[in-house]
């Protein structure tokens, strides 16, 4: 037996934790995780759960974050970011608030803004429906959006780049583990189409 809370008591706590419109994002990831998990073989509860708790800390105050963080001996390369810190952090209350024992979905929780190399499926899933979830609009979505229909990988790695460019032009610190992991996700795209018979380019 395990003591993890049922569905509808971790969405309670969630929606307590978090604005109306924060909430309303989660509802949108919900869904869209578990479209993807269905469309792609994954389990659809374990895409739920995960999305359900992904953004738990997202509104923290930045002091409450950085103290969690040094709790949790986060490298100083996130910590210093605060942006990153809530995936972390809700990875570890997922264990030991929510009562999830799959180290999956705590993995998809803590690598949902910056993913990593080597990306499990779930992984994936939960990051690309953070960033394509119903209310989500930017200049791209809507590619994104049918992308993610026909390629997990190759969707996220565009989106990655995305990510990648918008914190370029807003001047911001790119996190080198966000860097690595578009790479590894483009690596992946691109050893699978090297593979098959390749259109050219003239
Ligand atoms: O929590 P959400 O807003 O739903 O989405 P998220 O967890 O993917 O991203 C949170 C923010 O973090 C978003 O504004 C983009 C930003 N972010 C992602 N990677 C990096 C980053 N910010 C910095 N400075 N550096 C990064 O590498
Ligand atoms: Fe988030
Ligand atoms: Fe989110």
């Amino acid at each position: 037996m395990e003591n993890r809370m049922d569905e509808s008591m971790i969405r309670n706590r969630v929606r307590e934790a978090l604005s109306a419109q924060r909430f309303e994002h989660v509802e949108g990831v919900v869904a869209t995780a578990a479209r993807l998990a269905e469309r792609y073989g994954e389990d659809p509860k374990k895409a739920r759960l995960a999305a359900w708790i992904h953004d738990y800390a997202r509104e923290w105050p930045v002091a409450r974050l950085r103290a969690y963080a040094e709790r949790l001996q986060l490298p100083a390369e996130v910590a210093e970011i605060p942006n990153l810190v809530h995936g972390p952090v809700a990875a570890h209350l997922a264990e030991f608030e929510f009562g999830v024992d799959d180290p999956d979905v705590a993995n998809a929780i803590r690598y949902h803004t910056t993913g990593r190399v080597g990306m499990s499926r779930l992984e994936k899933i939960l990051c690309l429906a953070d960033a394509i979830e119903p209310g989500r609009q930017y200049p791209g979505v809507d590619r994104l959006r049918s992308l993610a229909e026909n390629d997990l990988t190759q969707a996220l790695a565009e989106s990655f780049d995305a990510t990648i460019e918008y914190l370029i032009r807003r001047r911001e610190p790119i996190f080198p583990g966000t860097v690595m992991a578009r790479n590894a996700l483009w690596a992946e795209v691109h050893a699978r189409d090297g593979a098959k018979p390749q259109k050219q380019d003239a």
